[in-house]
């Protein structure tokens, strides 16, 4: 019979010690669907779980003013996350949020001059412009690192998700909802889940 040498045995500890996080990480496929059956575009899925890590910020994170438009329309940043508003128009803008989750004022700024917000609390804040009314954006804070926007078949794929319970949290403008919030609460098996959500009307 072969003994193995303890410095032998020390890799299939460590591998031992590693793989349980490893096996217990499935990924979550979601499909969003809008109360007439079609995909939901706009989507922002959150799925938050004991095990997963906080979401550390990795930026850099751009909020545009151009062609009198926040763009994107949706930006989702992690807790902590410092975000930039350059102004890539010619006019000036007013960019400010009454948003529980952060409410910030940043006076007239002209062309290509640059100012920047941290978001440090888990919320939606809704921006605007006080020159253009029609300017409209959202900065979605998240303290979970497992999210994801919905693409243009309204999925996500969301991997690395610890196995257990967990929360799906659906936010999206078009949701008529408290938040514009739908939440539910799954159980991830290791093997991975998928599941479609609809929005009521
Ligand atoms: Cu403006």
């Amino acid at each position: 019979m072969r003994v193995l040498s303890p410095v032998a045995c020390l890799p299939l500890v460590m591998l031992t010690l590693l793989l349980p996080s490893l096996a217990s990480a499935a990924t979550v496929t979601i499909a969003v669907r809008q109360p007439d059956g079609s995909p939901l575009t706009d989507g922002v899925v959150m799925i938050e779980s004991a095990a997963a890590p906080r979401a550390v910020p990795r930026g850099p994170y751009v909020m545009e003013q151009k062609a009198i438009a926040f763009q994107p329309h949706i930006l989702v940043v992690p807790v902590g996350a410092q975000v930039s508003f350059p102004n890539r128009d010619t006019v000036r803008h007013h960019v400010y949020s009454f948003s529980k989750a952060k409410r910030f004022d940043l006076k007239l700024y002209g062309r290509e001059d640059q100012r920047s917000v941290t978001f440090d609390t888990a919320g939606v804040v809704a921006l605007g412009c006080n020159i253009h009314d029609t300017m409209s954006g959202f900065v979605v804070v998240t303290a979970t690192p497992l999210y994801a926007r919905t693409d243009a078949q309204g999925r996500v794929s969301i991997p690395d998700v610890p196995a257990g319970a967990v929360t799906l949290r659906l936010w999206s403008p078009s949701i008529r909802a408290p938040g514009n919030t739908l939440a539910q609460s799954a159980s991830v098996p290791a093997s991975g889940y998928a599941t479609t959500l609809t929005i009521r009307r």
